[in-house]
């Protein structure tokens, strides 16, 4: 066993150019562990709180009271700690907060020093993360099938598509190199069509296309000319998965589509995406329904769960209790595992094996704000999760991600 000796966190800055929460693991023998917290801009209600100082500084994003909750009562539990010991260093850092939503410290405190224990745990070791992690949770280690945002709409591009994310990934391709390959032909075919027809409004929080399209099913069509004109036939070797983030412009079983001027219940919003599994070969669908609507979850699994991936990201929030209430009542089939949503690494492992008891899907993901930060790439990897999202195709928070993913395939 090797001791925790320092805890300091510092303030670094986002991909949005927000201010976040840095966190240095230093043990007893000089090893060094390092995470810095991710940030998300649509939220489930029910996820660890993103604690923010408020006021008129820095549009009341700063954190210095998620640094100073590091720097004092985290750094003081867990001096001494062993670091290899993730659960009781997490149990910790709980005890300082009772709060359901780690309201006390903050989720971005709590979650930078989680992963930096766990960082700090596999240098000392020494091995890589994700070895480190297949190790100590008895994963099979494989290289997750990514998931690839080509247009952003809803919270991350000005809601000007009311759909969050429409995104491809490439189960058939041999390797995951081709899968980058592909997606790269896809990405700016994507682009090509949208600086062709005078639709392109710049590029999302999440660095994929930002469309000015005329309605939503205008960006699946396009979504499959873009496959085609990168050599593909749209269903075969590259399938669409869509995020459609639903809690952010639904509730209570009410649906508003701005684009098209629509509003639709529970039963119409199922029936619309139950036309587009029909269309298109979608083989992902995340948060179809909004989080309070569970009626409208079961409904939706009920009737295309078992030919469709139906994610919970803001309705189970990396939650294990939540899943497993889903599961019993047969709301969604998969989860998305985001570990600033669960606060720690501990809960996070404890929901992705609460998802694989019950042969549910586990798709690890990045937030919209992010960071040079990889270790959700070592994460999916070392758990053998399947699946990675991590955005789009450009902007260098989210290639580092998937070019981790390459490091670690020649390792
Ligand atoms: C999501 C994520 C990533 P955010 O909804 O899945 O796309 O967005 O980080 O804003 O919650
Ligand atoms: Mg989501």
């Amino acid at each position: 066993m090797t001791a925790i000796d320092r805890i300091t966190a510092r303030r670094v800055w986002d991909s949005r150019g927000r201010p976040t929460v840095e966190v240095d693991v230093t043990l007893e023998n000089g090893v060094l562990g390092r995470a810095i917290a991710p940030a998300g801009a649509s939220r489930g209600t029910r996820e660890a709180v993103d604690l923010r100082d408020g006021g008129g500084h820095l549009r009341g994003q700063n954190v210095q009271s998620a640094l100073d909750n590091v720097n004092g009562p985290i750094a003081a539990a867990l001096r001494g700690h062993d670091a290899s010991d993730q659960r009781a260093a997490d149990d910790a850092i709980l005890a300082l907060d009772p709060s359901p939503l780690k309201e006390t410290l903050g989720g971005n405190a709590t979650v930078a020093t989680s992963l930096a224990v766990l960082h700090a745990a596999a240098a000392d070791a020494p091995r890589p993360l994700w070895q480190h992690v297949a190790e100590t949770t008895g994963t099979t280690p494989s290289l997750p099938l990514p998931e690839i945002q080509i247009f952003g709409g809803g919270a991350h591009a000005g809601r000007r598509v009311d759909i969050q994310d429409f995104m491809i990934m490439v189960p058939g391709a041999s390797c995951f190199d081709e899968v980058m390959e592909i997606t790269s032909a896809v990405y700016f075919a994507a682009g090509d069509i949208l600086k062709s027809k005078g639709k392109l409004a710049g590029v999302a929080d999440e660095g994929g296309w930002w469309p000015m399209f005329d309605s939503n099913e205008e960006a699946l069509e396009t979504l499959m000319r873009a496959i085609e004109i990168a050599g593909e036939t749209p269903g075969k070797r590259v399938v669409i998965s869509l995020d459609i983030a639903a809690s952010e412009f639904g509730g209570a079983g009410c649906y508003r589509l701005a684009l098209e001027n629509r509003q639709l219940d529970s039963d119409g919003m199922i029936e619309m995406l139950g036309g587009w599994l029909e269309a298109y070969p979608i083989a992902s669908i995340e948060d179809p329904l909004a989080e309070d609507d569970v009626p409208g979850a079961i409904e939706f699994t009920r009737r295309f769960g078992d030919r469709v991936q139906i994610i919970g990201d803001d309705y189970l929030v990396t939650n294990a209790d939540l899943v497993r209430e889903a599961q019993v009542a047969g709301a969604c089939n998969a989860v998305l595992i985001k570990v600033n949503q669960a606060g720690t690494v501990s809960e996070s492992l404890e929901t992705f094996h609460a998802a694989r008891a019950e042969g549910w899907g586990a798709i690890v993901s990045a937030r919209s704000g992010e960071t040079e930060d990889v270790s959700i790439s070592h994460l999916a990897t070392g758990l053998g999760a399947g699946q990675l999202k991590v955005g789009s195709f450009t902007r260098s928070e989210r290639m580092i991600k998937w070019n981790e993913c390459l490091r670690i395939q020649d390792a």
